[in-house]
């Protein structure tokens, strides 16, 4: 399996975050990807690629372009309202019932387009939600030109950002985008699978009233779990997408066997699709010992995962998200892509 990794993504780092009461520094920091490539290379992966440079077209069919513009001028505009500063987030939001607007001030700016604190900027922000999105691509264009499979590691993440909102860690959604981009480039169905430990809002945001990608997330319970206010049962689709968004919301606790049976079922209804492409949102922090995480799954039901995914049998880019339990996180991803390549 062909792997899409650069090291761009290493100038989002030094950021804080709040986290149950206390600001903490990022759990989404740039080691875990270092750990995920030291398993990915020493697994015997050959074929490590850098992204081409994509650009931020494919983003544009799933992001307003207001919002990838906000994106692109974040930084600057933060640091130059408060130059002293060494990170950037909003502590106000705009919540958009009334019309609200964005404002020339920065932190008008980061409350209108953020729904939450977790998407800090830091100065190579930017550069790093351009490499991560052209690595997301990359892999996609590999798997539309025949491909089994392709692992595209991707940092930051991308499945809690909404068509015109940061959030979660995320900025541009890599997976959607790269769903788009099957899409566009003549696939006619396209699923994403999401087996991150949270739901992939983002994600259910973007494609939730169509009926050309099936949106299927494993997920802590909203009741229990961020992002908290989406991810239950019963948000089926809308319109034409009605029955195109399926939500598997399970309870602090969950372990391999009750997993695996959701999973399973969430497969069924990827193959009753019938898509022409698989988009898999690959986060581990489903593993036991995530520190902001409440599953139970352990290092080999991943292999078993990736198994289960490649009975499938469609062209499949894994795309990078969560997962925290940093000494573990190679392994655990990896283990997905072993179990898929064995089956
Ligand atoms: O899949 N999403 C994540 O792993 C990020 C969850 C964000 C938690 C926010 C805590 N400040
Ligand atoms: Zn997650």
């Amino acid at each position: 399996m062909k792997v899409i990794y650069t090291d761009e993504h290493r100038k989002h780092d030094g950021a804080m975050e709040f986290l149950n009461g206390k600001l903490v520094p990022m759990f989404e920091m740039p080691r875990r990807m270092d750990m995920v490539m030291d398993r990915v290379r020493s697994q015997g992966f050959k074929e490590i690629l850098p992204p081409q440079p994509i650009g931020l077209e494919p983003a544009r069919r799933v992001h307003s372009d207001a919002f990838l513009e906000f994106l692109s001028v974040a930084w600057e505009r933060w640091h130059s309202d408060w130059p002293k500063t060494t990170f950037a987030a909003p502590f106000t939001f705009a919540m958009r019932r009334l019309g609200q607007k964005p404002g020339k001030s920065a932190v008008s700016q980061f409350g209108y387009w953020c729904f939450d604190l977790s998407s800090p900027f830091v100065p190579g922000t930017w550069d790093a939600i351009k490499a991560a999105h052209d690595v997301a691509i990359t892999g996609q264009r590999l798997v539309a030109g025949g491909e089994r499979a392709v692992f595209s590691v991707c940092r930051p993440p991308g499945h809690h950002a909404m068509k015109d909102m940061a959030g979660g860690y995320c900025y541009i959604n890599n997976a959607a985008s790269a769903a788009q981009a099957f899409r566009d480039g003549g696939a006619a169905k396209v699923a994403v699978l999401d087996v991150d430990y949270h739901h992939g809002n983002g994600t259910q945001d973007i494609f939730y009233d169509r009926d050309d990608v099936l949106f299927v997330s494993l997920h802590g319970h909203p009741d229990q779990e961020y992002p908290y206010f989406l991810g239950y049962a019963e948000e089926t689709g809308r319109g034409k997408g009605e029955g195109f968004n399926v939500n598997y919301p399970l309870p602090w606790g969950t372990g391999w066997d009750s997993y695996r049976q959701a999973l399973a079922d969430g497969i069924r209804k990827v193959e009753a699709f019938k898509p022409d492409a698989l988009v898999v949102s690959l986060g581990v922090d489903t593993f036991e010992a995530d520190p902001i995480s409440h599953f139970k799954l352990k290092s080999p039901d991943y292999l078993e995962m990736g198994a289960m995914i490649a009975a499938l049998n469609k062209p499949t880019l894994f795309v990078m998200e969560g997962g925290y339990a940093v000494e573990e996180i190679g392994i655990n991803a990896v283990n997905v892509l072993t179990g898929f390549m064995n089956a």
